[in-house]
């Protein structure tokens, strides 16, 4: 079985997929972004899969690719296009590789053109193909910096991409209006740009009159991918707090494991909470507990929002406190 999730980062528009093996936990990730590393990592913990590759469908110039941090945080490899010129990578891909995961695996289809050096990953099965910024739904990547050549990207479409079965769903790695996906019969049809009859100097033309203002991130963001997202510095990725072992959840809460005891609590219904905030001291880190975790986690959105920074979630709260034995004190919680 596949297992496939499709994630967005907000700022920049951009699409990260997560593909695994059901049967092996075998993961890769295509295009993931710096800023969504921690979301991502949670998610691969929560499902169970050990990533084995992060890859890059071309050196982005709008982000920052979250690969390098990936591989920190998971030991997974790095693999990006051998056209690009990045460093740091541990496999660099060319035509007709496969990138596998498991039982399942990528084929590697080089399309120029949006950059010298993109990629488009194709399923095994030719169900999904991950297309970067060379084809869009219903649109394209630009094609006006970074070796962009209009002439190139409407053969790497024609000949790498629309040569696919006409089924076969395309995933982009960007959409600015928020359409997720298409198949190669809709774009062959009804692609505005190079679909039904239109010919390469239409596509050419209209590729050289688009007159975009270049990605706000450019100067930040090809140097960084140019090493695979390692941040200059040490010190602008690690704002991860440090006060207690948490664990961040796909669900955007901070949670810590059952520690052994628990002394000291208040009880305050989450009901009185936000009225009762002033009750609670602003100099100590807070773990907020419930019976099953769920009423605390959301206890913990309510402190952030009144301000207190370093606050968690008791993960399975006391259900899980007692199954793992620790003990009560005063049966007061
Ligand atoms: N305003 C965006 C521009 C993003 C951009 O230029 N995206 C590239 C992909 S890296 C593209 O091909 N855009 C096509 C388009 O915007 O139509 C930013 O500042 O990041
Ligand atoms: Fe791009």
């Amino acid at each position: 079985m596949l297992i496939f999730r499709q994630l967005f980062d907000p700022l920049s528009s951009t699409y990260t997929y997560l593909l695994a093996d059901g049967g092996s936990g075998a993961a890769v990730i295509i295009d993931p972004v710096f800023e969504q590393v921690r979301r991502d990592a949670a998610l691969i913990e929560e499902l169970g899969l050990r990533l084995a590759y992060s890859l890059e469908t071309h050196i982005h110039a709008d982000h920052v690719t979250g690969a390098w941090m990936l591989k920190r945080q998971t030991g997974c490899g790095i693999a990006l296009s051998a056209a690009g010129g990045a460093e740091g990578a541990d496999r660099y891909l060319v035509q007709d590789d496969v990138v596998a995961f498991g039982d399942r695996n990528l084929q590697v289809r080089h399309t120029p053109g949006h950059t010298s050096g993109c990629l488009t990953y194709v399923l095994d099965d030719r169900s999904m193909a991950f297309t970067g910024d060379c084809l869009f739904v219903r649109g394209t990547g630009r094609t006006d910096f970074q070796q962009g050549d209009p002439h190139a990207m409407y053969r790497s479409i024609h000949e790498q991409i629309f040569t696919l079965p006409d089924s076969c769903l395309l995933y982009p790695a960007h959409d600015y209006r928020g359409l997720t996906v298409t198949s190669v019969r809709e774009e062959r049809r009804f692609n505005p740009r190079l679909g039904g009859e239109i010919g390469e100097g239409d596509f050419t033309g209209y590729m050289k009159n688009l007159r975009l203002a270049h990605p706000k991130k450019l100067e930040v963001a090809v140097p960084a991918n140019l090493k695979c997202g390692q941040p200059a510095n040490d010190v602008e990725m690690t704002a991860e707090p440090g006060w207690a072992a948490l664990r961040y959840s796909f669900a955007g809460i901070w949670e810590i494991d059952p520690l052994g005891h628990i002394r000291g609590a208040i009880l305050i219904p989450l009901g009185e909470l936000a009225d009762r905030v002033g009750d609670l001291a602003r100099d100590r880190p807070i773990v907020a507990v419930c019976r099953a975790g769920s009423r605390s986690a959301q206890a913990t959105v309510i402190l952030r929002e009144a301000g207190f920074g370093d606050v968690a979630n008791l993960a399975g709260g006391m259900l899980r406190w007692r199954a793992e034995g620790h003990g009560v004190e005063g049966g007061s919680i």
